[in-house]
């Protein structure tokens, strides 16, 4: 479709991203399950190779499937390019790898998917790189952070699994003032909730095993630019390295996307009603959803986003003992970990998704033991509430 970056959100969700295929006209876009490209004569591979020719060489470097995902994410994103990766992780790795080396500084939320916090503290630790973990919140905590050779600040906003905000805005400025590249984690607002580059973020970065994908079925990541440079040197270590996404992976995402708005918004519809339900619960000591305006940053949620996405972090009365009620108790909701899906999922950060950071670090974030995370799914929601009531009354 002409124009695509005119339309409206939802026509974006349907069309965007351009079908390779021009031979039969299919309306689906090919899976081109192939790992290599012919090359039509000596001299044409190596055009190819020059940058000569734009032409395909070998699917880690480039493959029309993917390319097609990507320019869908990038479209939706109100970015220009964009890269998918195997997995979430690959994407987060990938920034690191990318932006930071030995001697450099690194500043992110102290509140994030567990594994973004341990990859940098077990691995590029052993590499030399400087890293402080602030409760971003708070935005002085990052201005008293900033040094000379910080090069990367890397948020998630909401944070998993504290459902706290950062703003983005505020802190684009004081990376941008150090020369400092900001990266945020958007993988729980999706597209559809939140665009980080309208504050000036240079990287955007999903799980896209979570909403964009939305069944539950493929691992997978992205991370989308609106600046060249910044596309050109991630994209040479992510080729380099491997991380790339296979084209069937990315042709079941792309499948996935194509209901995304749908999907996003009738989770957060159904995510609000629970969240109220819990705030009025006698056995709930206390609920973080950032459509509540009892979440401390409310005013800053209808500023930057534009829904309140789907999860809640919740506490009932009898702390890790309450919790593990609900969880053993739940017919509907799935006893798993992940989010984003249509299915509504539950599990228990500390000692699942966050079990892998230090006791004190977990305590300092705010992921006590009580702490209960779920993920609103498009069931019916009195189908869910019914559910958490009949665990809340075992308690
Ligand atoms: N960023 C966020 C905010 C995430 O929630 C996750 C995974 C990742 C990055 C990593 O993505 P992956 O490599 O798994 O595609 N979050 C998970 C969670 O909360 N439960 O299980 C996985």
């Amino acid at each position: 479709m002409k124009n695509i970056k005119s339309k409206k959100l939802d026509t974006q969700v349907a069309h965007a991203g351009t079908n390779p295929d021009k031979t039969y006209g299919s309306v689906a876009p090919p899976i081109y399950q192939t790992s290599t490209f012919k090359f039509d004569s000596a001299e044409e591979g190596a055009k190819r190779f020059s940058g000569e020719d734009p032409g395909y060489i070998y699917t880690r470097l480039g493959n029309p499937t993917t390319a097609t995902l990507q320019e869908a994410v990038a479209t939706l994103e109100k970015g220009t390019d964009a890269l998918a990766t195997s997995s979430g992780m690959a994407a987060v790795s990938t920034i690191y790898m990318t932006f930071l080396e030995v001697g450099a500084h690194f500043i992110c939320s102290e509140a994030v998917y567990g594994p973004s916090r341990v990859v940098m503290e077990k691995e590029f630790s052993r590499f030399g790189v400087e890293f402080d973990f602030v409760d971003t919140s708070n935005i002085k905590n990052v201005k008293n952070t900033i040094k000379p050779n910080t090069k990367l600040i890397f948020i998630e906003t909401p944070a998993n699994p504290t459902i706290k905000l950062t703003d983005i805005k505020a802190c684009a400025d004081i990376a941008h003032s150090n020369g400092a590249v900001l990266a945020v984690d958007n993988t729980f607002m999706s597209p559809i909730l939140q665009n980080p580059f309208d504050f000036g973020a240079d990287i955007v970065m999903h799980s896209m095993t979570k909403s964009i994908n939305g069944h539950s079925d493929v691992v997978s990541g992205i991370l989308v630019f609106n600046n060249q440079k910044l596309l050109m040197r991630t994209r040479n270590v992510l080729l380099n390295l491997g991380g790339t996404i296979d084209p069937h992976q990315a042709w079941l995402v792309l499948r996935g996307l194509r209901t995304l708005s749908l999907r996003v918004l009738k989770a957060q519809e159904n995510a609000q009603i629970i969240a109220e339900f819990l705030e009025n619960h006698s056995k709930v000591e206390w609920v973080r959803y950032p459509g509540l305006p009892s979440h401390p940053q409310y005013e800053l949620a209808k500023k930057q986003m534009h829904g309140f996405g789907s999860m809640i972090s919740f506490e009932v009365q009898g702390g890790v003992d309450g919790g593990r009620t609900i969880m053993n108790n739940v017919e509907l909701a799935t006893l798993a970990v992940s989010l984003g899906g249509y299915e509504t999922l539950i599990q228990h950060p500390a000692s699942m998704t966050h079990s892998a950071m230090n006791k004190q670090d977990k305590i300092d974030a705010g992921i006590t033991d009580g702490l209960v995370r779920i993920s609103i799914g498009c069931e019916d929601v009195q189908d869910i509430q019914d559910d958490l009531d009949n665990c809340l009354r075992k308690i």
